[in-house]
């Protein structure tokens, strides 16, 4: 779909690219924001023009707060499967843990706090799928890595953690919240609304973890209290595995995506590996998945499941179903 641009934001764009500054690049890149018209035809160049401002937000703020400890990109880790989950939460509760148990990652696990200081991801296999997870260093009101600012960017959704075995553990969630919010990191329950580019949203669930705790109820009400129940929450123990399975299902719905299996002309269908794509995706989007040359390549397809009948021709803007075989067309 074409996007119309108004001549305004052409010259904002020019200011952009004559920028000699983060700073001014930043503020034309934020009344190219205001500019641009926010439908679905401009939903990519909105993407972009999001992650642009959120990258220039962060490294204005992280050059005015002194030297970074890493060089951007140094823990960037390439997406795999059908989203990249990130764990955050305080330290000690069993972030790593829940990792290995979760993918074949090995991550240390120690009794203490302030384990983990570096990213480690992991594969989850869930069904037909595998969903990437990030392991992370702990956050705290003191204790923040800054790639962690670049890694939530990245990052598809999040699972915040809260300890059910310390009295402190539902006091130690909030903090966290408060310090990824002091980095523009906002945690929410839902599709992220793009209201403010400056703040990076991102879809998350509660993990209370070690409910094998005789003390785990009380803590987890206390917790609701202060957290609020707008988000899901799982609970579950690392020691003796309760939830976890429910846990699996509840990571990837958390990424809204579905499955869509491809198949060749004259073949059978590929029903062992299905692509992945956001609900609601078309013929056109569910191809550029596929292949980043196919969204504009793809001419028709044939869909089989939730078409009229078995294997109907259908368009571009043909919006398929989870679970649907398709047969594109170039
Ligand atoms: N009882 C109990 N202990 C758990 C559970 N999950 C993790 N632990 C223990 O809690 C401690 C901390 O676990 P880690 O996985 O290292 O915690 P972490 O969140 O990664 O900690 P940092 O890396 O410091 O942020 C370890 O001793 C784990 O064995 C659980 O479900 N029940
Ligand atoms: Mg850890």
């Amino acid at each position: 779909m074409a996007v119309n641009l108004p001549p305004h934001y052409h010259d904002a764009e020019a200011r952009y690219q004559k920028g000699r500054t983060p700073e001014e690049k930043l503020a034309a890149l934020r009344e190219m924001w205001v500019i641009l018209p926010k439908h679905k035809a401009s939903e990519k160049v909105q993407a972009l023009l999001k992650t642009k401002i959120s990258e220039l937000t962060d490294q204005v703020e992280q050059e005015k707060n002194g030297p970074k400890k890493a060089a951007p990109g140094t823990f960037k880790i390439t997406p795999q499967g059908a989203g990249q989950v990130v764990f955050l939460g305080p330290p000690n509760a069993g972030k790593s843990r829940l990792l290995s148990k979760l993918t074949k990652a090995t991550p240390t696990v120690a009794p203490y706090p302030f384990t983990t200081r570096e990213p480690i991801p992991g594969m989850m296999d869930y069904e037909d799928v595998r969903v990437q997870l990030i392991d992370l260093p702990p956050i705290t009101a003191d204790a923040y890595e800054p790639f962690i600012t670049d890694i939530t960017r990245a990052a598809d959704a999040a699972v915040l953690f809260l300890d059910l075995s310390d009295d402190d553990g539902p006091a130690a969630t909030v903090a966290t919240l408060k310090r990824l919010k002091q980095a523009r990191r906002v945690l929410i329950s839902g599709r992220p609304n793009d209201d403010d580019p400056t703040i990076y949203q991102l879809n998350m669930l509660l993990v209370a973890n070690k409910c094998d705790d005789e003390a785990a109820d009380i803590r987890l009400e206390i917790a609701k209290e202060s957290l609020g129940t707008h988000f899901p929450i799982l609970v579950v123990s690392c020691e003796t595995g309760e939830g976890l399975d429910a846990l699996r299902k509840a990571i990837f719905e958390l990424l809204g995506v579905m499955r869509v299996y491809t198949k060749q002309p004259g073949k059978p269908p590929d029903m062992a590996s299905p692509f992945t794509c956001p609900h609601g995706s078309t013929v056109s989007e569910f191809a550029g998945y596929v292949h980043n040359d196919f969204e504009d390549g793809v001419k028709t397809a044939r869909v089989w499941g939730s078409a009229a009948f078995d294997g109907q021709t259908v368009g571009r803007d043909h919006v398929v179903k989870n679970g649907d075989v398709v047969e594109l067309h170039l």
